[in-house]
């Protein structure tokens, strides 16, 4: 019996130690598909530069549906759209009509029909849904700014100017806004308004029952009559000012209520910049929100070269979840619309970059890719040179490049389009495939809880995953160096290489770790 319980490992050892010289990664199993949305791959797409379908340099929703095909081969189980509701900026975020699509990007019947081609392919539609402040031109903000008598008036918050609220400094800024002045001036009245971003963005009033089931009727369309699965909730945590948090949190509660009743899964994540303890009580109300402190600790491991906190990290900020909200989705990232891209904050150190992906597609969470991210698409602040146009194919062939806006960053000079990189063995793009269906494919790397391990090496990020009857150990060597250790005693019944990534490779209970290579056992 013993026998034959170990001389298939052997041989596995044999045969991970005989392809260890091998630069590119080697799964040994293929197991069925694990994960099922929403623990599953979600994309963010800005629309605006992500496929121009008609060639007028805009990106829109039917160049979106014409790239459902690549989403669901990258392994993508769900799609964050950035706002497509009528405004006049190029990012959206200041609506001025809830109930509609903005132009550039097509009509209501073109967003039904991507709806409809998504989710032939298994894909969710999640819509980024702003409903801290509208624009300044939303009919309601100038009926209000008009006439002090009008229905509408109260939907925003007023103050005289006289009022010394309207003279408080020391705002708390944060991750999301810079700005310090949150009372603005209406040209003619004595009364300011208050707008946390900025005057072009002023909050809506929640302390009004009407504006709350005006904002509950606009869920409700896009959820039954529209047919999307959920929303991003842009400034989660500014609904209320930042001395009231209870009624923040309490607000959520009430609308996801208020969604289930027409649509009892629908998906909320919720935008809330802020470290763990704060994004914590937010859980009640919003299902899934974004895991910024793990984005931030990712990327100081991989510039310090030292992995070794991040489980013991990861670990403590479930904890703090787990408290409020045991069924808490852990939305998780490298960066978003709102932050560098991860290529840019490590330098442009494509090993490192890559790093970033193989972490955050093996810790515990939902992961969400920033478009380009999987291609290597670089860029800085300001926001519009973090969101350029995406590179489908080399300048003559692309049919879908968005050109409204000249890159900078992610010129082709720089970034090799997809088309290009997807008969690049070595790829970026190939990278993220192989990682991403590597997690699919596993119930512990999607669903596992998470045990840090302690080596004696800063250099490695070590930690099991595990799930009912599949135990892995991942490990990943964040360095420049080549590590070869002895596994612990408590874990030398991990002698299946599951998964070897740039050479790494087990012998007996040692293991190899070349620079920046990852290595993932299970017994
Ligand atoms: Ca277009």
């Amino acid at each position: 019996m013993k026998k034959t319980i170990y001389l298939y490992p052997f041989l596995l050892l044999l045969l991970s130690y005989l392809s260890s010289c091998s630069n590119t990664a080697t799964v040994s199993t293929a197991p069925a598909k694990a994960s099922s949305w929403p623990r599953g791959v979600t994309y963010e797409i800005f629309v605006q530069s992500f496929c121009d379908s008609d060639g007028n340099g805009i990106g829109d929703i039917k160049g979106m549906t014409s790239k459902l095909d690549y989403l669901q081969d990258l392994g993508v189980e769900g799609i964050w759209l950035m706002p497509m509701n009528p405004s006049p900026s190029y990012h959206k975020y200041d609506v001025t009509d809830y109930y509609g699509i903005h132009p550039d990007y097509g009509t209501m019947e073109d967003f039904k029909e991507f709806i409809r081609q998504a989710h032939s392919r298994n894909i969710k539609v999640v819509m980024d849904m702003v409903l801290n402040h509208s624009g300044v031109d939303h009919p309601w903000f100038q009926e209000a700014m008009k006439d002090k008598n009008s229905p509408y008036r109260d939907y925003y918050v007023w103050a005289h100017q006289n009022d010394p609220q309207t003279k408080e400094e020391g705002k708390i800024i944060a991750g999301d806004s810079d700005n310090v002045n949150r009372w603005h001036k209406v040209q003619g009245s004595d009364y300011l308004y208050y707008g946390y971003f900025y005057g072009g963005m002023p909050d809506l009033n929640f302390d009004n029952a009407a504006l709350k089931e005006e904002v509950f009727k606009i869920g409700r369309y896009w959820l039954k009559e529209v047919g999307v699965d959920g929303f991003r909730l842009d400034a989660a945590r500014h609904i209320f000012p930042d001395d009231r948090p209870e009624d923040n949190h309490q607000w959520w509660v009430e609308f996801k209520k208020e969604m289930q009743k027409v649509k009892p899964d629908v998906y909320l994540v919720g935008e809330v910049w802020a470290p763990a303890d704060v994004v914590a009580p937010y859980t009640k109300g919003l299902p899934a929100l974004f895991n910024f402190e793990m984005s931030w600790a990712i990327l100081d491991a991989l510039n310090s070269g030292k992995g070794n906190s991040l489980a013991i990290k990861h670990a403590g900020i479930m904890d703090f979840y787990k408290k409020e909200n045991p069924e808490f989705i852990d939305a998780t990232i490298l960066s978003n619309h709102d932050q560098n891209r991860i290529m840019s904050e490590v330098n442009g150190d494509e090993k490192k970059a890559k790093m970033a992906a193989a972490l955050l597609f093996t810790l515990p969470g939902s992961p969400y890719i920033y478009y380009g991210e999987e291609i290597g698409m670089s860029g800085k602040k300001p926001d519009e040179l973090i969101r350029e146009p995406f590179l489908w194919d080399v300048k003559e062939k692309d049919q879908c490049r968005a050109t409204w806006i000249t890159p900078t960053f992610s010129t082709e000079a720089v970034v090799a389009p997809a088309t290009v990189q997807a008969q690049q063995e070595n790829s970026m793009l190939n990278h993220y495939k192989t990682f991403i269906r590597l997690r699919n494919n596993s119930n512990a790397l999607t669903y596992g809880e998470l045990k840090p391990v302690q080596l004696n090496n800063p250099e490695i990020s070590a930690f099991e995953r595990i799930h009912q009857h599949e135990s892995l150990l991942v490990l990943h060597n964040l360095s420049g160096a080549e590590i070869t250790l002895a596994l612990p005693v408590n874990l030398q019944d991990y002698r299946i290489a599951r998964f070897q990534h740039n050479g790494a490779a087990l012998a007996r209970s040692k293991v190899l770790l070349p620079a920046y290579s990852s290595l993932i056992l299970q017994r």
